[in-house]
């Protein structure tokens, strides 16, 4: 299909400016968004990510892409709200200390939200300490946490060692999740569940609340 390949074109070569044009067009259209997301979006994040590991383009462009991708997920944002009218549970999201990259934590945001979960989006960079005040207030069912980076990814189990401490883990699901994060490392540090996914975290988050 033509245009998930100018989407996805898009993304990758940074078309800022382009994007919501085109977005609201296939919106206009009635294409199926799931696919849109998946094979025009998300892919060409994965091609952005691997220019930018061969050297091919650097932070700069990497950062403009992940713009372009966020203006496009922003537009389809209010079409993912699904029927649910009660709320299924509170959900408190961020990307673990160091960490800044956020449209991953968004699109899953987006569609905990659409299945009917109360999010509230703490954003990125968060320290052990600033969640944990924030977790202590909100007393939220799940937390989900979201990593990219390799180095960032300790940082999750500190965040679960630290609920511990605080008496605070058996009533918190944890669930993570972000692409170098997969089951074993969910296992090993002790998180309730890993979604490889927005799709898969929904469904997690279903079995926990
Ligand atoms: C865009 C991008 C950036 C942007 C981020 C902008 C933003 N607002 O997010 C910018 C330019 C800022 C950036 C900076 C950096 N980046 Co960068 N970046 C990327 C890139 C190309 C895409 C990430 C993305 O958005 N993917 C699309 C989303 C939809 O996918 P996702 O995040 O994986 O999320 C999905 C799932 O993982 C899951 N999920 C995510 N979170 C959660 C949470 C839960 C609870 C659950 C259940 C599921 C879940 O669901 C999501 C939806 O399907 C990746 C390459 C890649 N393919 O991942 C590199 C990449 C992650 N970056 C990388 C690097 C090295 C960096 C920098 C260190 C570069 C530098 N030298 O400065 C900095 C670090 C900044 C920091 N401190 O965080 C490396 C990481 C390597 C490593 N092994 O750690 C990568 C892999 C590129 C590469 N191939 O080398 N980056």
């Amino acid at each position: 299909m033509g245009y998930l390949k100018d989407i996805k074109d898009a993304i990758i070569n940074g078309k800022y400016k382009e994007i919501e044009g085109m977005v609201s067009q296939l919106i206009k259209d009635g294409v199926d968004l799931k696919q849109l997301i998946d094979e025009g979006m998300i892919a060409a994040m994965d091609v952005v990510g691997e220019k930018f590991a061969n050297s091919e383009i650097f932070v700069p462009e990497m950062l403009v892409s992940a713009v372009t991708m966020q203006k496009g997920l922003d537009l389809i944002k209010p079409l993912l709200k699904g029927e649910e009218t009660k709320t299924r549970g509170t959900i408190v999201m961020c990307t673990v200390k160091g960490d800044i990259h956020d449209i991953g934590k968004n699109l899953v945001n987006m569609m905990l939200e659409g299945a009917g979960f109360k999010i509230i989006d703490l954003g990125v960079d968060l320290s052990v300490d600033q969640l944990m005040k924030q977790v202590k207030e909100i007393q939220p069912d799940i937390l989900g946490l979201s990593a990219l980076l390799t180095t960032s990814m300790p940082q999750m189990k500190k965040v679960i060692e630290t609920l511990e401490h605080a008496g605070l883990r058996k009533t918190i699901k944890v669930m993570v999740g972000g692409a170098p994060v997969d089951k074993k490392f969910a296992d090993a540090i002790g998180a309730d569940g890993y979604g490889a996914d927005a799709a898969e975290a929904v469904k997690l988050a279903r079995t926990f609340v």
